[in-house]
């Protein structure tokens, strides 16, 4: 039995429905009000869990990872973009390591130094094989981490990055096409990676339709991650619609 409360969570969600809806909140865009109004959105459409990061922070985590808090009962779960984005108002931390680079301080280098803060704060960490993916323009992430994205059209590479990511003792894998990206994670490549492993397997960047998500879920997706789309044209009713496509 896992001890880490968020962890089983997730489990549970895919038990119940199959596949999980994840929400991003980048802190970045967040203005609060319309970041807390929209975190209580994000309960009511009957997303899984809401995701709080991005490559670059100069606003007050804290502050904002406080009022999401306040505004919803789903799991607060941090997706940092390095060490310094941490803060004790969150459940959960995806403690991921960029598999796919070969930049020593994204594999290990900026999880050492947050580890005592992870522990100071008491966030679950969900050890997590983050693997970036070609999306057919430059991403933040591959900028800030200085690190290649996997081609899209070469699925053998992705597989074993992500067993190996299992045989780490990691929890989940995520393939990530950035966020914005123009493509999102091929089909092909998540059943592929799907049919390599037994963790469950996080799919965002550039998912911008229900329709989509369906078809990502269908191909041995576990989670969906979208940010942009709802940040763009947040609606009640779109969020609804993925989260019902997710769910099946
Ligand atoms: C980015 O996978 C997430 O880390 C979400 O991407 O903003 O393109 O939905 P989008």
């Amino acid at each position: 039995m896992r001890s880490n409360w968020v962890l089983n969570y997730f489990h549970e969600v895919l038990k119940k429905h199959h596949a999980g809806y994840f929400v991003l909140i980048d802190p970045e865009q967040c203005e609060i009000e319309k970041c807390v109004k929209l975190a209580s959105e994000i309960e009511q459409a009957g997303a899984d869990a809401i995701l709080l990061g991005g490559s670059f922070l100069t606003n007050d985590l804290h502050h904002i990872a406080k009022a999401l808090k306040q505004e919803t009962e789903l799991p607060l779960v941090l997706f940092p973009g390095d060490s310094m984005h941490l803060t004790p108002h969150a459940d959960a931390i995806l403690y991921i390591s960029l598999i796919s680079g070969r930049n020593p301080n994204y594999l290990i280098g900026e999880q050492v130094k947050a580890a005592p803060w992870i522990q100071r704060y008491a966030l679950k960490p969900i050890p997590t094989g983050y693997m970036l993916i070609e999306g057919g323009n430059k991403t933040a992430v591959e900028f800030m981490s200085g690190t290649t994205p996997i081609p899209r059209d070469k699925p053998d590479i992705a597989g074993p990055h992500a067993l190996a990511a299992q045989y780490l003792g990691m929890q989940m894998v995520y393939l990530e096409a950035g966020s914005g990206a123009v493509h999102s994670v091929p089909e092909e490549m998540i059943t592929t990676v799907k049919n390599q492993i037994s963790i469950p397997i996080i799919v965002g960047g550039g998912i911008r339709t229900p329709a989509i998500a369906a078809k990502k879920v269908e191909a041995g997706a576990d989670f969906i991650v979208t940010g942009n789309i709802l940040e763009e044209n947040g609606s009640l009713e779109l969020m609804k619609a993925f989260a019902n496509a997710i769910h099946g």
